[in-house]
């Protein structure tokens, strides 16, 4: 059978070898062929610093959404330890009784150092898992900065994990988490200060008033003993009813288009003009000329931006 048809079964190696396809760039066409059977999984992110528990949370809640004989598709991106590996080897182990699951398919991303085009192929993963027929997907990040802002852009809805010794990252993250987060989820809940978290984080939304329509829920959980595993899973179900409800979901989905569409132009713009259109000969000259302050700097870019769009091809 053709890759696609046993892709498009659910068939886990077809899926596997068309990620590693995407996720290398050997096949432009794949995507094309996929895309049309995109749109009909529902993407949450769980994102939060190191060590706040989202493989945990992710491992408790996958049960609760295979209810009702759904499929789940896990991407987990962890960008944090380019020379260990360590936590996505913890990872794997932990959610391997998941990995085994016939309705469950979990993909690690490895960055090896770059971070470039990480969250943008993670997108583009997500999409495939959309294709092959997994009702969630879930992606799990770590909130190291832009990343997880990134990726919040194609979820659905937003989990934004904490600790109670965040600390000063909370401090640092908050305005990051305004923007991104749908459910905020205040996790070890066994250990103290949960309580005054919780206390802070609802003092900080009430200060704004943005989303008004959603209240954003804050939930305490102890993902390794299970508690507020349920709720939680309610409340992602919940918020999923409300984006349909109110029709916000086709609004949200063609904004995040909007975003991507122009993340990849700027993308597409960045490898263009470093493969093609910097001829670099040319450019030294000018560079001499910008030295003796002939010309300025904005004067070359400005010369080749407009090289750029007079080539026709991309
Ligand atoms: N005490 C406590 N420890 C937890 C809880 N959830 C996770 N952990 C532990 O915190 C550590 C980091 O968890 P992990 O899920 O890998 O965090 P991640 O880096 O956010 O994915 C692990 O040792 C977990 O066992 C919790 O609710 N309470
Ligand atoms: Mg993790």
């Amino acid at each position: 059978m053709e890759l696609l048809q046993r892709f498009l079964k659910g068939d886990k190696p077809a899926i596997a070898r068309v990620i590693t396809k995407i996720e290398n760039g050997t096949d432009p066409k794949l995507l094309e062929e996929i895309f049309p059977h995109t749109g009909n999984a529902y993407f949450i992110g769980i994102t939060g610093p190191p060590g706040a528990g989202k493989s945990s949370l992710v491992n408790a809640i996958v049960p609760k959404l295979l209810e009702n004989n759904k499929k789940v598709g896990i991407i987990a991106v962890d960008p944090t330890s380019p020379f260990s590996g360590g936590a996505l080897l913890g990872d794997r182990i932990r959610m391997n009784d998941l990995a085994l699951n016939e309705n469950v398919f979990i993909r690690s991303m490895a960055t090896r150092g770059s971070l470039g085009g990480l969250a943008s192929k993670t997108k583009d993963i997500a999409l495939v898992l959309d294709a092959a027929g997994f009702d969630y997907v879930l992606i799990e990040t770590v909130g190291v900065g832009q990343i997880e802002l990134d990726i919040a852009q194609v979820c659905d809805t937003t989990v934004v994990v904490l600790v109670p010794e965040s600390g000063d990252a909370i401090q640092a993250m908050k305005a990051g988490i305004l923007e991104v987060a749908d459910i905020l989820v205040v996790n070890k809940g066994d250990r103290s200060g949960a309580d005054r978290l919780i206390l802070e984080m609802k003092f900080a939304f009430e200060l704004r008033d943005e989303k008004i329509n959603w209240q954003i829920p804050i939930l305490k959980t102890v993902a390794i003993e299970n508690q507020g595993i349920e709720k939680l899973a309610s409340t992602v179900k919940f918020h999923k009813e409300y984006l349909e409800r109110s029709g916000e979901i086709e609004i949200e989905r063609k904004n995040k288009l909007v975003l991507r569409v122009n993340e990849l132009i700027e993308e597409k713009i960045k490898t263009h003009l470093h493969n093609y259109i910097i001829d670099q000969k040319q450019l030294k000259k000018m560079i001499d000329k910008a030295y003796e302050r002939k010309i300025t700097p904005h004067y070359i870019t400005d010369e080749i931006v407009k090289k750029m769009f007079l080539k026709k091809e991309v």
